[in-house]
């Protein structure tokens, strides 16, 4: 058997120049000790889609950022959920993100989305990701390299998963 367990990662950008962002943490991911790159999606250009739990004011100024470029791309690693966690937060602060309101502009966004059939509820760290079976600009990229997955959660397959969304955001391949 091959070392490591399958993770996930979903990226996303919507400042700057999303597509170079976008490529740039794919390079940096695959530079990362004890991370194997092992399949990228395409790109797709994507509607922004707006938290629930943004505040009135904050649902305008949230309707009005870019659209994103979104992509996902499957890894192997020997890392921990946890230090795999900080190897993404580490890419994105030194690619310049800046946290500002919840949902809002970045120059890039990695988020850990499965870390093989494992679950995890712990302070700063819920795999699935919450968000991700509600996601159609999660889902797509991710049917592309890998739609049999099944949802540790579910128990349904991304595909299924795809089929079952009420999403009616645009989400278009680049
Ligand atoms: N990320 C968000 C909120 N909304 N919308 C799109 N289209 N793509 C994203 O990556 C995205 C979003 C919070 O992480
Ligand atoms: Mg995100
Ligand atoms: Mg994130």
């Amino acid at each position: 058997m091959l070392k490591g367990t399958l993770a996930y990662i979903g990226i996303g950008a919507n400042l700057d120049d999303p597509p170079a962002q976008c490529r740039q943490a794919v390079e940096r991911l695959s530079g990362v000790s004890g991370i194997t790159l092992e399949r990228v999606s395409s790109f797709y250009r994507t509607e922004p889609v707006i938290p629930e739990s943004a505040g009135r004011k904050q649902r305008g100024e949230l309707e009005k950022q870019n659209w994103f470029v979104n992509a996902a791309a499957e890894i192997r690693t020997v890392l921990s959920p946890r230090d795999l966690l900080k190897e993404l937060q580490h890419i994105e602060n030194s690619m310049g993100r800046i946290r500002t309101i919840a949902g809002g502009p970045r120059i890039i966004d990695l988020d850990l989305l499965l870390y093989g059939q494992e679950i995890y509820e712990e302070e700063g760290l819920t795999v699935p990701h919450p968000e991700m079976h509600r996601r159609l600009f999660v889902l797509e990229p991710l049917c592309e390299i890998a739609s049999y997955l099944i949802h540790p959660v579910f128990g349904v397959s991304m595909r299924g998963l795809k089929d079952r969304l009420d999403d009616n955001k645009t989400v278009e391949r680049i």
